[in-house]
């Protein structure tokens, strides 16, 4: 590894001399870098990432996940048919933002993904299809449209399809935030997964997922959600009611036309997991958001209806099962032609936990 310092010139900085060449190789020899050659870009007005805009079209995914089903087999070693889009602002890296992993996920009739677990927060979103079941410290829940489910850092899980028909998700962790923090831990668990009883609710549901109830045997905040599966029934009443209760004039809108909701952890009120907030959105038919532009980055993914999403200079038509990436600070518009449902993950707790958030809106484009 070498380092190579580039005058810049302009204010501020020294005029150019043979000495001043001579200081700088002395600093590139011994590993160090002024900043005032740097400041520019170290510490720019405004947040700069280095991820871009991007779309990734269901349409495209799911043919070469099926494929992928095909040709690449799943067990150990390789653990899961996992295919992560890859944002063009970030070299290749399987990252879809700098913190944030988003990848589509394939497991065939009757297939089993062996148990492993790792210190990464992992969920699962399901854009389509059913018969999966996770089965996450020992508990089996089943994977249905629509569902929401979590797999929470060093918690064992593995996967397996009981029915006949291929099932493709959507799968988000923090590895990017792990992988560049340096603490990331991993261990195997069973080669297979062998508890492959497939009830209808989870124990973590039959616990913890009642409205306004938790156990009092368990009265202490916990890290991490203990509710393994967030299920449609109840985010699309939730987002249902909202709207319903604009329209006899009472309050719980975000904003006209836009209900949203936010996954959350039952022992605390706060996010799912300590790195990545969920939530589920919905607009009336011919609405437009206002513009937000937020610290930390996002993928949404269209769950029904079609629209129009603009991120920053970037304008796509986006329809069901599409992702796109909001790298930090840009901009977000979205638009509906129908009604249109919206699933979003974000990084977001770990800035405010970092006292380092800041959301900025603009008003309304109706
Ligand atoms: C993982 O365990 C899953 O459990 C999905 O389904 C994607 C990507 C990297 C490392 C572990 C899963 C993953 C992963």
């Amino acid at each position: 590894m070498t380092v190579s310092i580039t005058p810049t010139g302009g204010p501020g900085q020294p005029d150019p001399s043979p000495e001043l060449d001579e200081l700088y190789r002395g600093f590139e020899k011994e590993l160090l870098v002024p900043l005032w050659t740097e400041i520019g870009d170290l510490m720019p007005a405004e947040p700069r990432p280095a991820a871009v805009p991007h779309t990734w079209r269901w349409d495209a995914l799911l043919p070469l996940a099926e494929r992928a089903g095909d040709l690449v087999p799943v067990g150990r070693g390789g653990e899961r048919r996992a295919i992560a889009l890859a944002n063009p602002g970030l070299g290749g890296a399987p990252y879809a933002t700098p913190t944030l992993w988003a990848a589509i996920q394939y497991l065939r009739p009757r297939e089993n993904a062996p148990e492993h677990r790792h210190t990464q927060n992992a969920f699962r979103f399901v854009v389509e299809g059913e018969g999966v079941w996770t089965v996450v410290n020992g508990d089996p829940v089943a994977m249905r449209r629509g569902d929401f489910l979590l797999t929470p850092g060093w918690h064992f899980h593995g996967h397996h399809n009981i029915s006949d028909e291929p099932m493709a998700w959507l799968d988000g962790l923090d590895i990017p935030f792990s992988h560049s923090m340096g603490s990331t831990f991993f261990e195997f668990g069973p080669d297979r997964v062998s508890d492959t009883s497939a009830p209808d609710r989870s124990r973590s549901e039959r616990l913890w997922a009642h409205p306004g109830l938790r156990p009092v045997s368990h009265t202490e905040p916990l890290p991490n959600s203990p509710i393994a599966a967030y299920r449609w029934e109840h985010t699309d009443a939730a987002l249902a009611d909202q709207l319903a209760l604009e329209d006899e004039g009472h309050p719980g809108v975000l904003e006209p036309g836009h209900a949203a909701v936010r996954f959350t952890n039952p022992s605390t009120g706060g996010d799912v997991m300590p790195t990545i907030r969920a939530e589920f959105h919905r607009l009336r038919a011919g609405t437009a958001t206002a513009t937000r532009r937020e610290v930390g980055s996002s993928v949404w993914q269209v769950f029904q209806g079609t629209g129009t999403a603009r991120v920053g200079e970037r304008e796509w038509r986006v329809g069901r099962g599409d992702l796109f990436v909001v790298p930090s600070w840009v901009p977000l518009t979205v638009t509906s032609d129908g009604e249109l449902d919206l699933f979003r993950f974000s990084d977001t707790p770990i800035f405010e936990r970092l006292n380092a958030d800041r959301v900025h809106v603009e008003g309304p484009h109706q």
